[in-house]
């Protein structure tokens, strides 16, 4: 299982269910899904890594900005090397056609999803938003 998030932008643009749709066409499985503005403590330690950079202030406005929509997501192993193919490249004018970010956003900070970027990542982003999966086994 991974963690996905269609972040504030894809909501305020009506693309959620174009992303779970493309997510759900390709096999992909809904563990869970709730919509859910994500507050600033519960960003900061999904965002932790990424504090002191250059970005961070403007990662966590947007990632605070209004409702997400939060994705528990399960499939074969290493399903989030799957959704991650899928989203694209982290900049969306680099990100190849047929991608989410590549089909359908432009800005690097409205760049529509988040994808657990490891099993590790994974395991512990779903603990953070959805504490009840925390011991749920991953593939
Ligand atoms: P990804 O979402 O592709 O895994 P990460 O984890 O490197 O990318 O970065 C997390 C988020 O931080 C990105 N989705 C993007 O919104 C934002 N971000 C990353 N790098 C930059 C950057 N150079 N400028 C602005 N925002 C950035």
């Amino acid at each position: 299982m991974t963690l996905v998030i269609c972040k504030p932008d894809a909501v305020a643009r009506g693309l959620v269910g174009e992303i779970l749709g493309r997510l759900e066409r390709r096999g992909l499985e809904l563990v869970r899904a709730e919509l859910r503005s994500i507050d600033a403590g519960a960003a900061a330690a999904h965002y932790a890594e990424h504090q002191g950079k250059a970005f961070y202030e403007s990662l966590i406005s947007h990632i605070t900005s209004g409702p997400a929509l939060l994705a528990v997501v399960g499939g074969p192993a290493a399903t989030w090397q799957v959704v991650r193919q899928m989203m694209g490249a982290t900049n969306p004018a680099e990100a190849a056609p047929g991608t989410i970010r590549g089909d359908l956003a432009l800005s690097m900070t409205e760049n529509l999803i988040h994808g657990s970027d490891s099993a590790v990542s994974a395991q512990r982003e779903i603990a953070l938003f959805f504490p009840e999966l925390a011991d749920v086994p991953q593939p």
